[in-house]
């Protein structure tokens, strides 16, 4: 490695994206003496929540813990306001680290990298971007994040549409306005369910397109108040580490060991205090809820009887109801998503009942009827865990291409490496677990554990680096063995990549826990990086 020197343009490493991921991961890599680079496709840094600014957008991890641990006076000195942070504070704070670390000036926006080649004789990426330019670097890390390819539906006559149409996962700077406006809104997963109820204030009329009910879970959001947020802060260190034992890396109470252990009675209260208290937690409420459907049945009546008490109209409650199985599809955490269907102004289609046959120019038409509407919004989703990856010309060793090595579903070591693509790091990659986590922390651990190992590394004068065939295939197996005891293998998840027309059914994320995972890196790192080759 050259230090932070540069020559013939070559750089260290060079960054993909510049959420929170590819941010820190500059800062890493600067504090080591190493030169890098980002490029980033948005004008500025905060990913996820610099394209996801549909009405209602809001983090369903909580402020004070999802935020960056690494520097203490950061942590100590920003102030959230509210329980759970809306997107405009979580971008503002993104704002605030990238200036007050100074990352902007390594960060090259609105541009889009196409192509990474690994030249083997060489030992480098030839990284070329959009806007024609070519890098060459040492190493290459993926910051690009779990949900970022925006999943366009294969659905007929988008293009017809003449009405405004907007996608939840791109969302307009200036924002739209809904005033007296008819509004279509195709999906129900966590962006449709924070952004329906917004809308449905100012609209004239919004009609939602459901094709799965899903399970959604009040917020219950407040303002964050000075003592309580005083009392966090001059714990930090011990909260964070309890969080990190937990296994999403979250500090819900713990839940008893079965669901079934405990009376009717003992077993709704425990549900109702959750609920009561809002968000995720009710998904820890018992430790068996993922992996016995007895347990899980009990959680999913909860919230069905919840969906009865709320929305007024039985058929519409019937339709809102779920029927798989609770938590296999990401839990939703919203604010009055079902009380929103109590408003005159909203009508709810079940499309399993009436299938969109197409989109026309003016809106939506199904197997009973049209529904002409002045805005259309897509909240299909993402193209989750490789869409974002595979979307890039990425070719290793042979010129072999990693769409095409994830051809049946990807394949990594710890997700954190790919065989055939070294000196390759993919932060909170599949086979990590990532999505299943409080992501920040999450991506903090996997950066400082690629930053230890490129210090490592630089010691040791080693130049190449690369995850081996063997350990990638136990890990791979390992995790499928792990996913296939789970409940959250049963419903079609864009865990699994179901949402895409034709991607494998793979189950994406590491599902064994924070903890484990943790404890796995800690040993390969103390083992000099078993189970990479390092040359
Ligand atoms: O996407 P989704 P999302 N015809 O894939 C439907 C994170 N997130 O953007 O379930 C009709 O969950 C699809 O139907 P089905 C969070 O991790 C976090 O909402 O596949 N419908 C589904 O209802 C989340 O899980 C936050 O049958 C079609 C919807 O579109 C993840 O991002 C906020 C269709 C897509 O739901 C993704 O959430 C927002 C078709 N052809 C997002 N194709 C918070 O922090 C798809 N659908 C709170």
């Amino acid at each position: 490695m050259n230090g932070s020197k540069e020559h013939d343009q070559i750089c260290d490493a060079i960054v993909i994206g510049a959420g929170f991921a590819g941010m820190y991961m500059l800062h890493v890599l600067r504090e080591a003496g190493l030169s890098a680079i980002a490029f980033e496709t948005g004008g500025d840094v905060g990913g996820t929540w610099y394209w996801n600014r549909y009405p209602g957008a809001r983090c369903d991890t909580e402020s004070l813990f999802y935020s960056y641990q690494f520097d203490e006076a950061l942590q100590q000195d920003w102030n959230w306001t509210e329980r759970y942070p809306a997107q405009p504070e979580i971008l503002q704070y993104a704002q605030h680290v990238a200036h007050r670390f100074d990352l902007k000036r390594n960060i090259n926006f609105n541009t889009k990298v196409t192509d990474a080649l690994w030249d083997e004789n060489a030992q480098l990426w030839n990284v070329s971007t959009n806007k024609g330019a070519h890098k060459r670097c040492r190493f290459l890390i993926s910051a690009v994040g779990c949900l970022s390819a925006v999943n366009v539906p294969d659905i007929d006559g988008l293009d017809d549409f003449k009405g405004e149409y907007y996608q939840t996962g791109l969302w307009p700077r200036e924002g739209v306005n809904f005033r007296d406006k008819t509004v279509a809104i195709i999906g129900t997963g966590s962006s449709a369910i924070q952004s329906i109820p917004v809308i449905t204030e100012q609209a004239r009329h919004v009609t939602v397109f459901q094709r799965t009910a899903n399970y959604v879970v009040p917020a219950q959001n407040r303002p964050l108040d000075p003592t309580e947020v005083a009392k966090i802060k001059s714990d930090y260190p011990s909260l964070r580490a309890k969080a990190k034992a937990t296994y999403s890396g979250n500090i819900f109470p713990t839940g008893g060991s079965s669901a079934l252990d405990v009376s009717p009675e003992e077993r709704v209260q425990e549900y109702e205090n959750r609920w009561r208290a809002g968000g995720l937690g009710l998904m820890g409420a018992f430790q068996d809820l993922q992996s016995n459907q007895a347990s899980n049945e009990t959680a999913a009546d909860f919230v069905r009887n919840k969906i009865r008490e709320i929305v007024k109209d039985p058929e519409v409650a019937r339709k809102l109801t779920p029927t798989n199985t609770f938590g296999c599809k990401r839990l939703c955490v919203a604010t009055n998503y079902y009380e929103t269907y109590n408003r005159g102004n909203i009508s709810l289609i079940d499309l399993n009942d009436t299938p969109i046959q197409r989109i026309t120019s003016n809106g939506v038409r199904t197997t009973r009827q049209d529904h002409d509407v002045d805005i259309l919004i897509l909240a299909t989703g993402f193209d989750a865990m490789t869409g974002a990856l595979n979307r890039i010309n990425i070719q290793g060793t042979g010129g072999e291409k990693l769409r095409d090595t994830w051809r049946d579903g990807p394949v990594t070591y710890l997700g954190l490496g790919v065989h055939g693509f070294p000196n390759m790091f993919t932060i909170t990659g599949p086979g990590s677990p990532s999505v299943l986590t409080n992501m920040i922390p999450t991506i903090e651990q996997h950066v400082n554990l690629i930053g230890k190992c490129l210090i490592s590394m630089s010691k040791k004068n080693a130049s190449r680096i690369e995850a081996s065939a063997s350990a990638q295939d136990d890990w791979v197996a390992y995790n499928a063995e792990l996913a296939n005891r789970s409940l959250r293998v049963t419903c079609n998840s864009w865990y699994l990549g179901a949402n895409v027309t034709g991607k494998p059914r793979v189950f994406m994320p590491f599902v064994g826990g924070l903890p484990a995972y943790i404890e796995k890196c800690e040993e390969i790192v103390r083992d000099d990086f078993k189970g990479f080759l390092i040359t």
